[in-house]
């Protein structure tokens, strides 16, 4: 496992006082821990969006790693070579601090909704691959949303939205195009999940050969060659890797030989991959005349795994190759190793190169891309997203509240930066963080604030009671009791 030094963004001219305000606590924060020193200012003037001034809606490239450790690139110091993220980050904005839900389906959810999966019952793990349930067809979704005024709408790669019922498939949620798996995880050369296939073309099943991170860069490709540049796209780039099970083809494995581990060679050797395919996109959009108006956000869907509890439905042995470093734990997780990913936006011209420091979620997606788009959203239930658009292009402050997740067996919440985790399994133990000063989450100081935890718990409390029952546990019971008997054979 390496410890990759997290390298601090070049400092910037100083800006006013609500920046320096900013600027003083990621100081401190770097100074503490290591993490990215916040460089803040100089950001684009007149980036404002809506109205006149405005900038054009443009095309967007919304691209999901699966399972990405967030210290597992290049621009985090990773020893594994992402060349074309990197550039990426250098010409866009890397975004300090975006968080996701702590796995795929509640994050992908909440992306698709703007609303957090404890509104409609998908908080809890995952859709597994025997689950029939999806997300609830009374959620209006991004893709939806952006039909409406005009988008050619395509998800190239990893739906895990509900898989049972064609109801729940990408293309009757607003996709015109899906290629790519419906489930969770996939065998990355056979596309099949416990024997079977599940690789999709709209809503046939079909057999291809080859490794499914080159086949959706591939489709991606094809998607933007073909697009009239006239009619908006939104492109949703979700891929497999690099999520469990760990395979690459040889050629990647290869630029890895100074890797010891060989699990971490191979995992290496699928972001490589899945870095070699966001190249090639971006190539095409540059071909096809669409890069100067082309949003690319890039962000992975929660951190990578740091306990084999989440790994996935197929056994790994030896030791997790991911890095949240230094970062606490990982997916699964409701610490920021879980939670607070690796992201990035890039817009030539829009968003000026930089760190954004400001606290954005996953759920803001839907609410700051409508406003680009200048889709109305009048058909969602009431969003729990903000529109982001300022903190992504002009570096303002991010929101003050993240809801990490609420289940039956545990919470946490984010104001300020002050964090509580609360599990509630017996025995239940409340945590309480301050970020500021501690955001590797390594001192508890719960006892010293008991106003703080009071306040935090009540909250916690209260979207609880608000909550949508999870969807996952009585599925998971039911499975478990039909399944047939384990006596040796
Ligand atoms: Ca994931």
């Amino acid at each position: 496992m390496t410890h990759p030094e997290i390298h601090a963004m070049p400092e910037r001219p100083a800006e006013p006082s609500r920046r320096e305000v900013l600027a003083g606590s990621a100081s401190l924060l770097a100074a503490v821990s290591g993490l990215p020193l916040f460089a803040t200012g100089a950001w684009a003037q007149g980036t404002q969006v809506g109205g006149t001034g405005g900038p054009p809606r443009p095309h967007i490239l919304y691209i999901m790693a699966d399972d990405l450790g967030s210290a597992d690139v290049g621009f985090r110091g990773s020893d594994i070579k992402t060349p074309n993220l990197d550039a990426l980050a250098a010409g866009g904005a890397a975004l300090g601090h975006f968080y996701t839900q702590p796995m795929c389906t509640p994050t992908r959810a909440a992306l698709m909704t703007g609303r957090y999966p404890l509104r409609y019952g998908l908080q809890t793990a995952v859709i597994p691959s025997g689950g029939d349930y999806g997300l609830a067809t009374d959620e209006f979704l991004l893709p939806q949303a952006l039909k409406e005024v005009g988008y050619r709408t395509a998800l190239v790669g990893k739906w895990h939205l509900g898989h049972a019922d064609r109801k729940y498939w990408p293309c009757q949620r607003g996709f015109d195009r899906f290629y790519g798996p419906l489930l969770g995880e996939i065998d990355h050369f056979k596309h099949q999940a416990h024997g079977v296939t599940d690789w999709y073309r709209d809503n046939e099943m079909v057999v291809e050969d080859g490794y499914d991170t080159e086949l959706l860069g591939a489709e991606a490709v094809r998607l933007i060659a073909e697009q009239d540049p006239k009619t908006p796209l939104f492109l949703y780039l979700a891929f497999t890797a690099p999520h469990t099970p760990f395979q690459a083809p040889q050629t990647y494995i290869d630029m890895y030989a100074s890797i010891d581990d060989p699990q971490r060679r191979t995992y290496a050797a699928m972001i490589t991959a899945m870095d070699d395919q966001i190249g090639k996109v971006v190539k095409a959009l540059e071909a096809r005349g669409l890069r100067e108006n082309t949003l690319i956000v890039f962000h992975s869907d929660n951190g990578g795994t740091r306990n084999k509890k989440f790994v996935g439905e197929g056994d790994v042995s030896g030791d997790l190759p991911a890095s949240n470093v230094p970062l606490r734990d990982g997916k699964g997780t409701l610490y920021e190793g879980g939670t607070r990913v690796v992201a990035l936006a890039n817009w030539p011209g829009r968003i000026t190169p930089g760190t954004s420091p400001g606290v954005m979620h996953v759920v803001d997606m839907l609410p700051t891309l409508a406003g680009l788009a200048g889709a109305g959203l009048g058909h969602s239930k009431r969003l729990d997203g903000i529109d982001m658009w300022p903190t992504l292009a002009a570096g303002q402050a991010g929101r003050d509240e993240v809801v990490y997740n609420v289940e039956p067996s545990q919470g946490a919440v984010r104001e300020g930066d002050w964090k509580l985790v609360w599990k509630v399994d017996l025995p239940p133990k409340v945590e309480l963080f301050d970020l500021s000063t501690d955001p590797t989450e390594t001192s508890d100081i719960a006892e010293a604030h008991p106003d703080k935890v009071a306040a935090l718990t009540a909250r916690v409390l209260n979207l609880a009671r608000a909550m949508a029952e999870p969807l996952q546990p009585a599925t998971a019971h039911r499975l478990t009791l039909s399944a047939p008997p384990t006596t040796p054979r």
